[in-house]
């Protein structure tokens, strides 16, 4: 089995709604469970600021699917949320999950890298890992510790606990 970080994000059509039906999808993919959730986040919108406050949240997972089918499986249910691909890049988004860590892999491909590029410069992602995983390091050595301590919150606020997924 191999241990990892996804990243939810979404700030249209029920945020909340998105995150927790996402939540729950991805706790009945084959293989898979959430083994640590943070809480619900808002946060400020990176990119273009014309775009409505985002809710984040970060899940723990154990899971034996391998990166590129867990790739595939959350496109999946981005796919169902209504998610549409050709989004501009940093626009608004139904629904976003990203793989952040996949156990102490450096994955470099067409399709996925891993650690996310962004993690690092993303409270709306360090914060909520910070809080399920603080002495999580990553491939670099650098420890979530190290880097949350480093951020601007930017304004994240946590939301709520989600309780039952
Ligand atoms: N901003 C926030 N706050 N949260 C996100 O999940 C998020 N996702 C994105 C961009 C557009 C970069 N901005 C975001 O993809």
């Amino acid at each position: 089995m191999s241990i990892a970080f996804i990243g939810l994000g979404s700030n249209l059509n029920d945020p909340e709604q998105q995150i927790k039906r996402a939540i729950k999808a991805i706790n009945t993919l084959t293989t898979t469970k959430i083994t640590q959730l943070s809480s619900l986040y808002f946060s400020r919108p990176m990119g273009p600021k014309d775009q409505p406050d985002y809710m984040n949240a970060v899940a723990q997972i154990s899971t034996s699917l391998s990166p590129l089918s867990l790739l595939d499986e959350l496109q999946n249910i981005e796919n169902k949320a209504g998610r549409i691909r050709k989004d501009n890049r940093w626009g608004p988004r139904v629904l976003d999950l990203d793989i952040l860590v996949f156990d102490n892999s450096a994955i470099n491909s067409e399709r996925l890298v891993v650690p996310h590029y962004g993690l690092k410069e993303r409270e709306f992602v360090l914060l909520p890992l910070l809080e399920i995983a603080p002495s999580l390091t990553l491939p670099c050595g650098d420890t979530i510790k190290y880097l949350s301590d480093r951020i601007d919150s930017n304004g994240l606020k946590v939301h709520s606990k989600i309780t039952n997924y």
